[in-house]
């Protein structure tokens, strides 16, 4: 799942593709680099990240959605107002991913007939890294994440459209992030395709010392593959094709690619 972030203001690739011409471009390169879905975002979520209106969001991602649809790509629409979703799907999205979980019903109501991801996080963008806080991080992400999958079933969401995300960054500490990554077998247990967003974060920042969100494409590839190893079956990601030649390296020693 490629990143087209059609914002001023996200952490690390802000401003560039705010014009729908130069987003729809980026569309098509992350697809020749690799990507099989593009997760189209009107509202940074980035720690602090002040909300957007309504339609800021539809004026910023509808006339993407709408020419990348039209153009044969499969697009998800990274909100988590129903509102951008509704139309979002009209414009010929095909995947919703509310970071919000689908907590609000009337998200619920409105991706029935989608795909769905569903990311687990704790608070909101504005306060979520202020003080996160669990007893036990890989059992309350996991069970938060069963409960809503089975409230989206209820509302008539298919069970094999849904993907469950962990909401790496969040609300959460380095220390959580790395234990939802060491424990992904549990979330992967529960039965539905993972997906994970490791791109660029400041967990991997602070692993290595680098500030600068751009220089962390190495090590998101690296986060990436060990994600696939664990059972992730679907991973976002700003360097497309890096991420992909780490996948591959991934699939390819768990035995799930052969070459002769
Ligand atoms: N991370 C971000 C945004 N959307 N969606 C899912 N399912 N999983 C994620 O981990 C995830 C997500 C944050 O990254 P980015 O879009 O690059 O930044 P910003 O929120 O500043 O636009």
């Amino acid at each position: 799942m490629g990143v087209l972030n059609v914002t001023p203001d996200s952490f690390s690739d802000g401003g560039p593709f705010l014009e729908s011409g130069a987003a729809i471009d980026q569309g098509r390169r992350l697809v020749e680099a690799g990507a099989g879905v593009i997760d189209v975002g009107g509202e940074s979520t980035r720690p602090g990240a002040a909300p957007v209106t309504e339609n800021d969001e539809r004026r910023r991602v509808i006339p993407v959605v709408e020419a990348l649809a039209a153009a044969g790509l499969v697009v998800s629409i990274d909100t988590m107002k129903p509102g951008v979703a509704a139309e979002a799907l009209a414009a010929g999205a095909e995947i919703v991913n509310d970071v919000g979980g689908l907590v609000d019903p009337a998200m619920r109501e409105t991706v029935t007939g989608a795909g769905v991801v569903i990311m687990h996080m704790q608070g909101t963008p504005r306060t979520m890294q202020i003080d996160p806080t669990y007893a036990d991080v890989v059992e309350e992400v996991t069970g938060w994440l069963a409960t809503r999958a089975k409230q989206a079933e209820a509302a008539g969401v298919r069970p094999q459209s849904i993907c469950l995300d962990p909401g790496i960054g969040f609300g959460k500490t380095v220390d959580h992030n790395l234990s939802l990554l060491a424990r992904l077998d549990r979330l992967v247990e529960l039965g539905y395709p993972v997906a994970i967003g490791v791109s660029r974060k400041a967990f991997l920042g602070r692993l290595i010392g680098v500030e600068d969100p751009t220089q962390r494409d190495l090590v998101s590839a690296v986060a990436a593959g060990l994600a696939v190893e664990r059972g992730a079956a679907v991973i976002r990601a700003h360097d497309v094709a890096g991420t992909c030649q780490a996948v591959l390296v991934a699939e390819a020693t768990l035995g799930a690619r052969t070459w002769s």
